[in-house]
């Protein structure tokens, strides 16, 4: 075997064995400056209609982060819902994804009755447009719903704590716009870490939540199961 021959079979076996550890190595991360350590990069801010003259706003501090040197933090003026989004990315229906994100709400930061505080929201496309069926919510206590964020008594955590699911991409979907919200805070919440990771298929999927019309639906289409396990 030439020299010459060698050192080509050396590349193309660290190659190989470069493309196998990305496979079988950390998934790639598909949300860019997550954790808020190039300020606010790659993120832009969304105010609905209603929410329009609470002051809502947002912004990269130093304040205790959960990681790094920096976390992002929204604030608004006034019971409000707001979000910052950034950029989407192609999906296929059945994907499995790992969503998470870190949380914590300043000590005086007050939360609407029932709302959840703080969501990630999975703006579900298809084309140019939404997807039917809503978006999918993930919220505190790892409580997903679709079309609009379930009920929640829980409040918002004063230290950092992670919420977490993983979400099938149900059909009809072929991209998803992420974005994390306050969801009827008034005050400041900060956020840190958002991540979004494609899982394997067989990775088991968080369920909806029960006061969500769409676990309704799952129940009467599964009526083997019974009620008390799923409340
Ligand atoms: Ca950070």
């Amino acid at each position: 075997m030439s020299r010459q021959y060698q050192q080509v079979l050396a590349v193309l076996l660290s190659l190989l064995l470069g493309y196998i550890g990305i496979q079988m190595g950390s998934a790639q991360e598909l949300v860019g400056n997550g954790g808020f350590e190039t300020g606010i990069t790659g993120w832009s801010l969304f105010v609905p209609d209603e929410s329009k003259g609470k002051n809502c706003r947002f912004d990269v501090v130093s304040d205790a982060p959960h990681s790094g040197t920096n976390c992002v933090r929204l604030q608004s003026d006034d019971f409000a819902r707001f979000g910052i989004g950034t950029t989407g990315f192609p999906v296929q229906p059945g994907d499995h994804y790992h969503i998470s994100a870190w949380i914590r709400a300043d000590a005086a930061a007050q939360v609407r009755p029932k709302a959840p505080g703080f969501i990630i929201r999975l703006n579900l496309r298809q084309g140019t447009g939404e997807a039917a069926g809503g978006h999918l919510f993930i919220g505190p206590g790892n409580v997903v719903s679709r079309e609009n964020p379930a009920d929640s008594s829980a409040g918002l955590p004063k230290d950092w704590t992670l919420v977490e699911a993983v979400v099938e991409i149900p059909p009809g979907v072929d991209s998803v716009l992420p974005s994390i919200f306050s969801w009827w805070v008034n005050g400041t919440l900060f956020v840190d870490d958002f991540s979004i990771q494609k899982v394997d298929p067989s990775t088991p999927v968080t369920p909806l939540a029960p006061n969500n019309p769409g676990a309704s639906a799952m129940i009467i289409r599964v009526p083997t199961i019974p009620i008390a396990a799923n409340s």
